[in-house]
């Protein structure tokens, strides 16, 4: 592999002026600059990152902690991340960490070794709570984050989306529910179930309702959930789910025990994932503004990077969509 040395001897220059060329353009003449550039192209010479970044003390990349990178509310805000971050000039890693404390060990171990300047943790866990201690980088908390805790979090109002949703869901006459959530322990979770129960009592519904409880967001935990739900209670008529990932799995489920959606049965998601209007039926949901989660994230960021701000949270309006997967109760 050619190094700087052998550019530098091809193009006639020293290494400081390779490195200049590099580094900072403008301070090099354009003929210079020509000569060094046709050395390094002929060459195929690539620069060592590692080095690099120590030199200007910038890694230019950011760590995305993902909780599931097979979900698409997740690939939606990374990839809007990923564009407004390359506006500046910054790159964005990837890491998928099923909320697991390994992940944050293993991201502390990138942020310590300056091999990433800033994080955006779109899972549960908080970095600089849950014993590990704050590392001195700028951190964006976002989706499942904690709110009024001092830390960065951009999210939504989650109690408010799912009151939204129950409200609607109650107001097409539904008064016996099965609700298909997430991680009993994940914050998202408990703030959702605290709108659906608020929606109830505003509407004065006291019979009990039925709630299964998942290991993930995910599709085959959903369809599972169904399964339990009509074990519990055949008669109900709305299910709620904590995400479209999970309404798919629990359609896929009312299929299997012959109900149509939303016929003999409603059943709604959450996110509007890019998916939600394409199944059939489209999804009844809450939408998160995905691409504004990204970019607002970035821009938080890079203000805490460059110290105009201090941690502060932020919370985007939701939607509540109205497709096919739920209808008035028949
Ligand atoms: O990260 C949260 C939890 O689940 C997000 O809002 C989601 O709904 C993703 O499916």
């Amino acid at each position: 592999m050619p190094t700087i040395k052998d550019v530098a001897r091809r193009a006639g220059v020293s290494i400081a002026t390779v490195s200049r060329t590099l580094n900072k353009p403008e301070t090099v003449r354009a003929d210079t600059r020509e000569l060094v550039q046709a050395a390094i192209d002929e060459m195929g010479y690539r620069p060592n990152g590692l080095a690099q970044s120590m030199r200007q003390q910038s890694s230019r990349s950011i760590l995305a902690m993902v909780p599931d990178i097979a979900n698409p509310f997740f690939a939606a805000i990374v990839s809007a991340a990923q564009v407004e971050a390359a506006k500046a000039g910054y790159r964005i890693l990837l890491m998928n960490t099923a909320n697991t404390p390994a992940s944050e060990d293993a991201a502390l171990a990138l942020a310590e070794t300056r091999l990433v300047d800033g994080i955006l943790q779109l899972g549960e866990r908080q970095i600089g709570l849950n014993g590990w201690y704050a590392p001195d980088i700028p951190v964006i908390h976002m989706c499942e984050g904690p709110i009024g805790a001092g830390f960065a979090t951009i999210a939504i109002n989650n109690v408010r989306a799912m009151e939204d949703m129950v409200a609607y869901l109650i107001s097409l006459g539904h008064r016996r529910f099965g609700f298909v959530t997430g991680p009993e322990n994940n914050r998202v979770t408990r703030d959702r179930i605290c709108g659906a129960r608020r929606a109830l009592e505003a509407a004065g519904i006291t019979t009990p309702q039925r709630w299964i409880s998942n290991d993930t967001y995910n599709i085959a935990d959903g369809e599972q959930a169904f399964d339990d739900l009509m074990r519990e209670d055949a008669g109900i008529t709305a299910v709620c789910c904590f995400s479209d990932h999970l309404a798919v799995g629990a359609i896929a489920g009312a299929a299997r025990h012959g109900k149509q959606v939303p016929g003999d049965i409603s059943i709604t998601g959450f996110d509007d994932v890019q998916y939600a209007r394409h199944h059939v039926p489209p999804l009844t949901t809450i939408a998160q503004p995905q691409s504004e989660l990204g970019n607002t994230a970035i821009s938080s960021l890079f203000a805490l990077m460059n110290g105009t701000a201090s941690p502060a949270d932020m919370i985007l309006p939701h939607e509540l969509v109205v497709r096919q997967s739920a209808a008035p109760l028949r």
